[in-house]
């Protein structure tokens, strides 16, 4: 199976319609069993504690969860306390078919969006490892999504990310300001009950060379 890869920016590479319908159901199921093991929770921001509108959880060896006392990884879930679940293995295959050669991800990051949930422009710098890329799959509602360059205030591109599209960011990309600036409700009907899933993959430590 081929698929299209469209250069949005250099580093940054969108897949338009890269899973199926038939690809996307089974992810979704799949998410959905994660999300009755490893709850999705509300990240607070660092100091304020200001909460998210957008809810998450993970699965793989480490997850990011931010609170008070900053943004971090971790290996276990903030309120349950144990392990996350492993990466679904569709999804390490995905993400080894937009990265090949790519060392393996180490966090699945699940973000959880109703219609009013946004993300603001931020950069991605809590891992070690930036030298590796970043690949993002979206299900369910239609976000408008955001990407500049490495500065807050440099000019953005805006495009939307549809259910089954992915994305992969790497090389003078890894570390562009992008942001969610609305989800389109109602625009698929994969999830049961409306909203979007974006699964985001991540080498977090360094790889011994
Ligand atoms: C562009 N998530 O979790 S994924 C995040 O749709 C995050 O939920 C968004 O930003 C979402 O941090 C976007 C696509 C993505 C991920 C990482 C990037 C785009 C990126 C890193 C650099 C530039
Ligand atoms: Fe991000």
């Amino acid at each position: 199976m081929s698929h299209t890869a469209v250069s949005i920016a250099p580093g940054v590479e969108y897949f338009p319609g890269f899973l199926d319908r038939a690809a996307q159901q089974g992810l979704r199921d799949e998410v959905l069993a994660i999300l009755k093991v490893a709850p999705p929770f509300r990240p607070r921001m660092p100091r304020t504690g200001k909460p998210f509108s957008v809810m998450m959880s993970n699965c793989g060896a480490l997850g990011w969860v931010s609170d008070e006392r900053g943004y971090r990884y971790q290996a276990i879930h903030p309120e349950t306390g144990r392990p996350w679940p492993a990466i679904p293995s569709r999804l390490v295959s995905a993400f080894a078919v937009i990265a090949p050669g790519a060392p393996a991800p180490e966090a699945c990051l699940i973000n959880l969006y109703d219609s009013a949930a946004r993300m603001g422009l931020h950069q991605d710098r809590d891992e070690e490892e930036f030298a590796a890329p970043v690949v993002s799959f979206s299900l369910g509602d239609t976000a408008l999504f955001r990407v500049g360059g490495l500065q807050r205030n440099a000019p953005t591109r805006s495009f939307r990310l549809a259910s089954g599209d992915a994305m992969s960011l790497a090389g003078e990309s890894r570390l562009a300001f992008h942001g969610v600036d609305r989800i389109i409700a109602g625009s698929s009907t994969l999830l049961p009950e409306g909203g979007r899933i974006n699964l985001t993959l991540r080498r977090v430590t360094k790889t011994s060379a």
